[in-house]
């Protein structure tokens, strides 16, 4: 997955869970109405998990995930697999499980691993269970969970509406802007894509989409430009913009032209960093980057896993940038993914990207891990300003 595809701040993710045979694969083709997973009554070896985006009305992108049965999942020898599928689990939004018999003793030690994602029982294959067994199951399954289950049938389409309802009622997600207070309606906002070597031809990177869809839902008033063209934009903009916002790698063109100090500048991993993770925390980590000595150690960390190109933020950018500013090589790791170490006391400093294809709560628990473990942790955007003197000038969220 890259960040030039997907989102964690618009998807909404949803897996479907339940044991073998009991409608997964089914229940996902109906939903995305295709045909992508095998529905078969032959049980599965393997760990495999299928995703399919689709939208929903009232409810926006969602991802929808068939996964292996749960008789597999609590039982997996292979610490990849269990790897797998607890990246898998800090991933989802909401869990639909699936039951269609007594035996759910398999979805009640999943659902403790669940911990709080919220989820939904159905009973599926409705079309085929006795009025009489559906009303014993559902006060069983009611006693056990204290969830009301929905019956369904995927194979028939059956009810499959009040289940997509139940849906959008748990919607409690992600409703909030990147902006927060900083925008506000008809403020004028000049956005800077760099149009450099990471952006393809022809559309927008994830993060840019995401600012500018975010600054539109403030109903703000948003003027692109390229790194190019930027100067006579913003000379022909009146008012003149509030807020600039470009990438963190091209701070020093931007602010070598002397821009207004009445305009506040920032990045797009900045405000990323602000509303997925924890700015102070990453500040600190930036000033932290005066205290490496030569034998330190950084860890840079990129959750998108785009083919590496040249000139590439992560493995050519940032280090040439340390190098430049501390005037000595350090031991560099790079990772990307959903690699992280469990442990990271061998590291000095992290040094991470926005994270945009992350779930907040995946960034933060990378953030409470580093901390919990006395190591730095900085993003892009502010080591990226710190390495090029420009900290004072840009703008991010300051302790309150
Ligand atoms: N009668 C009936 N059969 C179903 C229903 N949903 C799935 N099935 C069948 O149950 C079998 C297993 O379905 P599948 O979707 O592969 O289950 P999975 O192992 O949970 O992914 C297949 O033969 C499906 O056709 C349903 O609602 N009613
Ligand atoms: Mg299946």
């Amino acid at each position: 997955m890259s960040c030039s595809q997907m989102s964690s701040l618009h998807y909404i993710r949803i897996g479907i869970f339940g044991k073998e045979n009991v409608g997964k694969s089914s229940l996902f083709n109906e939903i995305i109405k295709q045909n992508i997973a095998t529905a078969s009554s032959i049980a599965e070896k393997k760990i495999n998990i299928l995703e399919k985006a689709i939208e929903i009305n009232n409810m926006g992108p969602c991802l929808f995930f068939d996964t292996p049965s749960l008789n597999l999942i609590n039982n997996l020898s292979r610490s990849d697999d269990r790897k797998k599928i607890r990246d898998l689990i800090k991933k989802i939004d909401i869990a639909i499980i699936l039951i269609n018999d007594f035996d759910f003793e398999y979805a009640a030690d999943f659902i403790t691993k669940l911990n709080d994602v919220p989820k939904i029982i159905a009973i599926n294959k409705i079309d085929i269970l006795e009025q009489d067994y559906l009303t014993k199951l559902k006060k069983k399954i009611f006693s056990e969970f204290d969830l009301e289950a929905i019956e369904i049938s995927a194979k028939k389409n059956i009810n499959l509406d009040a289940l997509i309802n139940n849906l959008i009622k748990i919607k409690p997600y992600q409703e909030k802007n990147i902006f927060g207070d900083l925008i506000q309606e008809n403020d004028s906002v000049l956005v800077i894509i760099p149009k450099d070597t990471q952006e393809p031809q022809g559309r927008l990177i994830l993060p840019h989409s995401q600012i500018i869809s975010n600054l539109l839902d403030k109903e703000a008033i948003v003027t692109c430009a390229t790194k190019k063209n930027f100067l006579s934009v913003l000379k022909n903009m009146n008012p003149e913009p509030k807020l600039i916002i470009t990438g963190s790698q091209i701070f020093d063109f931007i602010i070598e032209n002397n821009i207004p100090p009445t305009i506040k500048i920032t990045s797009f991993s900045i405000l990323l960093a602000q509303y997925n993770g924890d700015i102070q925390e990453f500040k600190k980590g930036a000033d932290f980057i005066d205290k490496l000595k030569p034998d330190s150690k950084v860890l840079i960390v990129e959750a998108c896993t785009h083919v590496p190109i040249e000139e590439d933020i992560t493995r050519v950018q940032i280090p040439r940038l340390l190098k430049n500013y501390l005037g000595f090589n350090l031991k560099i790791k790079f990772l990307r993914g959903n690699d992280f170490p469990k442990d990271l006391t061998e590291y000095d400093l992290i040094i991470h990207c926005g994270a945009c294809t992350f779930k907040k709560e995946f960034m933060l628990a990378r953030i409470n891990q580093a901390k919990k473990q006395k190591v730095n942790i900085s993003n892009y955007g502010l080591a990226i300003a710190k390495l090029k003197n420009l900290l004072d000038k840009i703008y991010f969220q300051q302790k309150t």
